[in-house]
């Protein structure tokens, strides 16, 4: 084993040619104890170096991971996937597993080739110390080699992992033996790497535990939201068999996941509670070489699938490099451009669409259209607000080709397929022009006049948005109390007179014509999609204030539903709220306590020492409250609970709001069982 011991011992002259030199070969190479030496202090060196990178991202985490709540400490799993995951697009790994420990650390196992043990020239460290410790050391190793594709969101590299880990394991097979590191408080390697045993196998094993300094919230992670991004990224990488492990006492669960068909098999997945059009899902796919800023020249890939169903949402989905791009970018302009181009192209030809008719519009296009993009880019550039809307101009070029010729042979060599879904577009281009009239109509009525607020709005005489909130009350005597309870300056109050549309079934034409989202469009002020702009908006905190029953939170999911499909980037910049007013209050000594949940009516009970069966009053729905606790429980931004609703997963979002909306009656059903749930989740 003391020979063994030595692996990054080595001499400098060994260092400059790590590549030709294999690790073990290194270390039984016979040294002068003086070069040794040498290689120590340059170890020494290099390691002050290296903890002053760790310690800048520890001072700094929401910099690299963005935040240190719940999504922070789960992107740090993602991260350690990626690198497994590059390893598997590379060619060389076939599994990953990832295993939720007892006590919330996480293991991620890959059967790759292993991370290098050997010195790298550059930072004089063994390729495993490299990779963990130095910041963006990742891309080092991939460039000429494998098909490294990491970067945007995830791609800070394992090194930021370790830096905000209480400590980090890693053992790498490779070359016949088992080579191990560990590294506590933040990145401290407590001995260097060194081989520990034989295998023949080849394999990286990572074991971390965030630090509960850094991640003060919570260190518990989310099966869950673990599992779903897992089974997302296997979708998105065909064939890799990824599987979630939960070993945790009292919750052990276990799932695989392994997608031959990838993104296509991932439409059907989205869509297996729609009808659909016809069973087939269109594919297309291709890849150009790119020159990088280094002069060697790369691959753009890029995959897009498509299926038609019988609904009138659209579902475009956009990724690059497994990233989700909600903004969309140039991959999503590409497919825009190939398909309206190909589409009219094809309708005219046929007919079907005649020389004296405007162009079918992309809207048409889409409506009913589940689509997932998929690009792969050696070297992509995030932009926009939140960083994900992908920017590189060549790539807009490429998804136009691929799509453009792919569309059309599918097309000329289906036309039964190809019929139907000309009509069906075509059908989409007649409801949009009638719904234009029917808008026009709405429109000279004073109805969505963006001049004539609503009569039923009492608006706030602040006219500044950023400070302004809109309350949108279930029932008109709870919009009572809250006009009356509000503070005038900054809240305006809009009553919602019972159940509004259900848009998931309807179509445009009569969803323009309903009052109630009629009222809503205009008091908010940014128009509707295709045309909405967040820019106008009258508020910048909209809030859903229902009774907590299941009539309550029907009304919320609708309005959720409507916002989601006609003003989606509200709920995507973070402007919609869910009001929590209580369900509890307990009088005592002419004081008014409040529980918001059943777990603190017992601790009021507890802490007032209050003999079983006093009587405590259990809130049926708003309206039984006046005004001034109304404002003093729900509403007093000092005092007011309420749940930013987010968009972590639009494709969840979008399988909820198709399961809850859509003409299938059980996943409804389940959904009324399973409310509580997801009320508690809305992180949807
Ligand atoms: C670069 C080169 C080689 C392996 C890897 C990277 C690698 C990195 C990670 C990160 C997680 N798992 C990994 N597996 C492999 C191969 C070097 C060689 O053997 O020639």
């Amino acid at each position: 084993m003391e020979e063994e011991n030595k692996v990054v011992e080595s001499a400098p002259e060994a260092a400059k040619e790590p590549e030709n030199v294999a690790a073990h070969e290194v270390s039984k190479m016979n040294e002068e104890e003086i070069q040794l030496e040498k290689a120590d202090a340059e170890y020494t060196a290099t390691n002050i170096q290296v903890l002053e990178g760790l310690e800048a991202v520890r001072k700094r985490p929401g910099m690299y991971i963005g935040t240190t709540a719940s999504a922070g400490l789960h992107h740090l799993v993602w991260e350690i996937v990626d690198n497994a995951i590059d390893e598997a697009l590379a060619g060389y790994c076939t599994e990953v597993h990832v295993s939720i420990n007892e006590g919330d650390t996480i293991t991620v196992t890959d059967n790759g080739r292993g991370i290098p043990v050997d010195l790298v020239a550059k930072s004089g460290l063994s390729g495993v110390e490299t990779v963990y410790t130095i910041l963006h050391a990742g891309g080092k190793f991939g460039e000429g080699g494998g098909y490294k594709v990491s970067g945007g969101l995830h791609g800070v590299g394992a090194s930021v992992v370790n830096a905000l880990s209480e400590w980090l394991e890693v053992y790498v097979h490779k070359d016949g033996g088992i080579y191990y590191i560990r590294f506590e408080n933040g990145g401290h390697p407590v001995e260097r790497l060194k081989r520990i045993g034989d295998c023949n196998d080849t394999g990286t094993i990572v074991t971390f535990k965030p630090d509960p300094k850094i991640f003060v919230e919570s260190t518990t992670y989310e099966y869950t939201v673990i599992r779903d991004r897992l089974r997302q990224v296997a979708y998105l990488n065909r064939g890799i068999k990824i599987t979630v492990e939960d070993k945790r006492h009292g919750q052990e669960q276990k799932e695989s996941f392994r997608y031959e068909g990838g993104i296509k098999e991932y439409v059907e997945w989205i869509n297996k509670n729609k009808e659909p059009l016809f069973p087939e899902v269109i594919y297309c796919e291709g890849s150009e070489p790119i020159e990088l800023a280094s002069g060697t020249i790369s691959h753009v890939y890029a995959e897009v699938a498509l299926q038609y169903n019988a609904e009138y949402s659209a579902n475009v989905f956009s990724f690059c490099n497994n990233v989700h791009t909600h903004e969309g970018g140039t991959h999503e302009e590409g497919f825009r451009l190939a398909v309206t181009r190909v589409i009219n192209a094809y309708a005219r030809t046929q007919k079907m669409l005649k020389d004296n008719e405007d162009n079918l519009a992309y809207s048409d296009i889409v409506e009913g259209l589940t689509v997932i993009i998929s690009v792969k880019h050696p070297n992509p550039q995030f932009e926009g607000q939140t960083k994900t809307k992908l920017g590189n101009f060549e790539v807009r070029k490429i998804l136009s080709q691929i799509v453009g010729t792919q569309l059309e042979r599918f097309l000329n060599e289906n036309p039964k397929l190809a019929r139907q879904i000309i009509e069906k577009i075509v059908n989409a281009a007649n409801a949009r022009l009638a719904a234009r009239k029917a808008r026009e109509e709405v429109r000279r009525k004073g109805g969505l006049d963006l001049a004539t607020l609503p009569g039923k709005l009492a608006d706030c005489s602040s006219k500044k948005p950023e400070e302004c909130e809109l309350y949108i009350v279930e029932g008109n005597s709870a919009g009572g109390s809250a006009k009356e309870g509000r503070n005038r300056e900054t809240q305006a109050i809009l009553p919602l007179r019972g159940k509004i549309l259900n848009v998931e079934k309807a179509q445009s034409k009569r969803i323009f014509a309903n009052a109630e989202i009629g009222n809503m469009i205009t008091a908010i002020g940014g128009g509707i999609d295709p045309e909405f702009d967040v820019s106008k908006i009258r508020y910048h905190k909209i809030v859903i204030m229902t009774d907590a029953d299941v009539d309550g939170s029907h009304i919320r999911v609708l309005l959720l539903t409507f916002f989601y499909r006609f003003m989606r980037p509200l709920i995507e910049q973070g402007y919609i709220y869910i009001a929590q007013p209580p369900l509890y209050k307990v009088e005592y000594h002419q004081k008014q306590y409040y529980a918001y949940t059943d777990e603190q009516l017992e601790l009021i009970k507890k802490q007032l020492n209050l003999k079983p069966g006093y009587p405590f009053q259990r809130y049926k729905g708003l309206g039984e409250m006046d005004a001034s606790q109304l404002w003093e429980t729900t509403m007093d931004p000092k005092q007011r609970k309420m749940l930013r609703v987010s968009l972590d997963d639009a494709i969840q979002a979008e399988q909820v709001f198709t399961d809850l909306m859509g003409d299938n009656v059980d996943p409804r059903k389940e959904f009324i069982h399973a409310n509580a749930k997801f009320v508690k989740n809305l992180d949807i």
